[in-house]
């Protein structure tokens, strides 16, 4: 099986995830701008799409999008997800919310846009990173233990960070308690981040 990634990006939710799973996986980073992998490869012949996270499975067929690629790897590991009646649903749901209302929450700092845009989207994404605060059941999401969506939710404050948008100390303490994870330490120093 093989991550592809970019350092940083949003694929580092899934590299944490497979630490956590303790899932056996090879990585290989990807130049978002000129398409090209670690090994010279042309990115958009693993993902047309022209995007990370990309994951090829052993059996060569490759998964792309963060919701879904999250959600297998939480089937293959299912303590990364939460167990209780509607379990599966909720972790989607936190997941799409994570992908759709938060990421692209982030795009005019990624896109050059200016500070009146900036700030505006700021807003957005603190208020939405407060509502999903609110939604957490414990020191994690679901409760007392880690599940991929908390893995995606750590990458996010991580860009919150460093476009010094200010969270809470209640995310705050999220963000400090699990980059003290093996996983999250592991995949962080793969990348170059730590
Ligand atoms: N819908 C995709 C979006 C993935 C995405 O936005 N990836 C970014 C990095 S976080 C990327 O590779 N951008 C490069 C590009 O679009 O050219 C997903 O959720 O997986």
């Amino acid at each position: 099986m093989k991550l592809y990634y970019a350092p940083g990006a949003c694929s580092l939710a899934d590299h944490i995830a497979l630490h956590e799973a303790g899932i056996a996986f090879e990585c290989e980073k990807v130049d978002l701008k000129s398409k090209r992998t670690q090994s010279g490869a042309d990115s958009t012949t693993i993902n047309p799409k022209g995007y990370v996270p990309a994951l090829t499975l052993d059996s060569g067929e490759t998964l792309t999008e963060n919701v879904a690629i999250l959600d297998w790897i939480a089937h293959q590991y299912t303590a990364l997800k939460p167990s209780r009646t509607l379990g599966h649903t909720h972790l989607l749901q936190a997941l799409a919310y994570i992908s759709t209302e938060i990421q692209k929450g982030f795009k005019p700092f990624f896109s050059g846009a200016g500070e009146e845009d900036k700030s505006a989207a700021g807003k957005l994404i603190v208020s939405r990173m407060d509502y999903v605060a609110g939604t957490m059941k414990g020191a994690f999401l679901f409760g007392t233990e880690v599940s991929v969506a908390d893995c995606y939710l750590f990458v996010m404050l991580l860009w919150s960070k460093k476009n010094d948008l200010k969270v809470s100390a209640q995310l705050d303490a999220f963000r400090a308690r699990m980059i003290e994870r093996v996983a999250v330490k592991t995949a962080m120093k793969h990348e170059g981040l730590s």
